[in-house]
């Protein structure tokens, strides 16, 4: 556990930044390749090599490649893991005869920088390929349509946005923080029909059934960092880490969330021996925050720690304080088929006073997840 001497609860020289979700990148007019029936088809299964990476590759991108030559599918591949060789080097690599005139698709734009890997723009043009397929651009300044501006510039013909919408689904925390430095939120809450998430008592355990308990697994290996709030610890000492065996991906292989749990009032923070008591304390990636500013948070969590999802699942009144303050992304309700009646505690503490005050979302998605529903909300 990281105490509150934590440089994230020292608000100084904080530059906020201006929160924009357009697109930052200008690029100057290029002449793209239209687009082919078959390019839909073959950036769907780069779609999935790239979900190949998806609970691995933090705080990079999940990316994948395709190369087809005649109609042929000659070599594949995905980012596993930051540090390892991106997507279009794996495939290149995986390719069974020569790429010579070949057509790459890459979930994201193939980068243009030297970061831990050496570019793919330029892997591409050495390898020969005629033609590229691209989702969509990659946001991250060090790339930002210059990876575009190498593969044209060496002759070859590129053209950008196809199934660009799945394939950004794949990354969205990496996305927004690149785009806006501000890290993708998810808040989920598990409730009865009626929203209720706990008896009065504090008692939770369980409302939602094991296959919902499991879904949540999957959206803990997707964030950086899961933040709770001190009363959510001391009535719950969870664990908030990730075990499930069922994600596709050995556990050791996901990097581990960071946990920070909000304690304004100072209940666990500078409290002696209290590291003992919580199974959360004894993970050296804890921290405490005793802060008020959960902008100010999140942003530093971009900025400091490279996290870009971030997942809250605390109670009611953490909750709300996101809600509140306009910093949720996504809401994910597991809705269990049971009603807990009126005293039973509510999923969103929130003070509004009139109906034109309510908080809207759009559903994104609903699901059956086994005896539960799971809705996923997008914030209006
Ligand atoms: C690609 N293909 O498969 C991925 C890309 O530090 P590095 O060298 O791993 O670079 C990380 C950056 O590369 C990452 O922030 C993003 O901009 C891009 N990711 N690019 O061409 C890939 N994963
Ligand atoms: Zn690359």
């Amino acid at each position: 556990m990281t105490s509150s001497s934590e440089n994230l609860n020292n608000p100084s020289d904080i530059t906020m930044p201006s929160i924009s979700t357009k697109n930052a990148i200008s690029l100057p007019p290029v002449q793209y390749d239209a687009p082919k029936t078959e390019d839909y088809y073959y950036m769907n299964l780069a779609i999935e090599e790239a979900k190949k990476g998806l609970f691995t590759t933090r705080p990079n991108p999940a990316v994948g490649c395709i190369i087809v030559k005649n109609n042929l599918i000659i070599g594949s591949g995905f980012h596993p893991k930051a540090g390892e060789p991106h997507a279009e080097v794996f495939a290149l690599r995986s390719a069974v005869q020569s790429v010579e005139g070949s057509t790459a698709y890459v979930t994201l734009e193939p980068c243009s920088h030297t970061g831990k890997t050496p570019p793919c723009a330029v892997a591409l043009i050495k390898s020969g390929v005629a033609r590229v397929v691209i989702a969509g651009l990659d946001p991250n300044p060090k790339v930002a349509g210059r990876g575009v501006d190498l593969l044209l510039s060496a002759g070859i013909k590129v053209c950008v946005g196809v199934c660009q919408d799945q394939a950004e689904q794949l990354n969205l925390g990496f996305l927004k923080a690149m785009r806006c430095q501000m890290p993708y939120v998810r808040l989920k809450v598990a409730t009865s029909l009626d929203g209720r998430t706990a008896m009065a008592s504090g008692e939770s355990k369980w409302i939602t059934g094991p296959a919902a308990r499991e879904d949540v697994q999957r959206l803990r290996a997707l964030s950086g960092a899961i933040i709770t709030g001190s009363q959510t610890i001391i009535e719950d000492n969870p664990s908030l880490n990730v075990r499930s065996e069922q994600l596709g991906v050995e556990v050791g292989q996901i990097p581990q969330p960071k946990v920070v749990i909000l304690d304004r009032r100072k209940r666990l923070s500078g409290v002696k021996g209290i590291e003992q008591s919580y199974q959360v304390l004894h993970n050296d990636k804890a921290i405490i925050y005793t802060e008020d500013d959960l902008s100010v948070l999140l942003h530093r969590l971009k900025v400091d720690y490279d996290i870009y999802d971030v997942l809250i699942e605390a109670g009611s009144k953490v909750s709300g304080s996101f809600i509140e303050a306009g910093l949720v992304d996504e809401l994910i309700v597991y809705q269990a088929p049971c009603i807990l009646g009126h005293s039973a505690q509510p999923m969103i503490t929130l003070d509004i006073d009139n109906l034109s005050s309510q908080r809207r979302f759009t559903l994104k998605e609903c699901q059956r997840v086994g005896t539960d529903l799971r809705l996923n909300f997008i914030a209006q």
